[in-house]
């Protein structure tokens, strides 16, 4: 593994945010490498989680790290996520899209998670906790959604108003 990068985080009100993306069709070394980048630039930004679409690649691919001393990446192409049960999980979400911005939002507790791994092996498991919260998180980022889509019009567009404000006074610093 070499010369790994540190991709640009797009921020809302980016209208490429809010594409749906397509399916990955092989897994093969070019999108591993791109998989690699997006672990360092996911580290790089202390996230847990990064979809694709997220660094402008409009492909259905996502990376997550739960662990505490992120050395635990995790890799999911063609993510899809099934809700288990009625059982709401509340969880107090943040993105990278949206920085300094975080709000309640209530998803299915375990959600089925289908999607091909690092070396393109189907995978089936449950997802409960931090893990369901993420994951369903990410695959609304690969269908355009956002979490502050699932709040009211005026948080939303406080929000989008508050990362705009963050994101000139950080244009201005650099
Ligand atoms: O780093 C992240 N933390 C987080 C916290 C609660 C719910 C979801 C997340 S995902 C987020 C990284 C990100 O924006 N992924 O798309
Ligand atoms: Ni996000």
């Amino acid at each position: 593994m070499i010369a790994m990068a540190v991709l640009e985080i797009l921020t809302v009100p980016d209208p490429r945010l809010k594409e749906v993306c397509e399916p990955v069709e092989t897994v093969d070394d070019a999108l591993r490498a791109f998989m690699d980048d997006m672990v360092e630039t996911m580290y790089d930004a202390d996230g847990i989680g990064l979809a694709a679409i997220q660094v402008g690649d409009l492909r259905r691919v996502v990376v997550m790290d739960l662990s505490d001393e992120r050395d635990s990446p995790r890799h999911f192409v063609n993510p899809v996520v099934t809700p288990l049960t009625e059982e709401m999980l509340p969880y107090s979400e943040g993105c990278l899209s949206i920085p300094s911005v975080y709000d309640e939002v209530e998803r299915p507790a375990k959600v089925r998670v289908d999607y091909l791994d690092y070396k393109g092996n189907p995978v089936s498991e449950e997802a409960e906790g931090l893990y369901a919260v993420c994951i369903q998180h990410e695959v609304d980022h690969l269908n355009g959604v956002l979490f502050i889509d699932y709040l009211s019009r005026l948080k939303r567009e406080r929000a989008v108003k508050k990362v705009q404000k963050l994101v000139k006074a950080r244009g201005e610093a650099a």
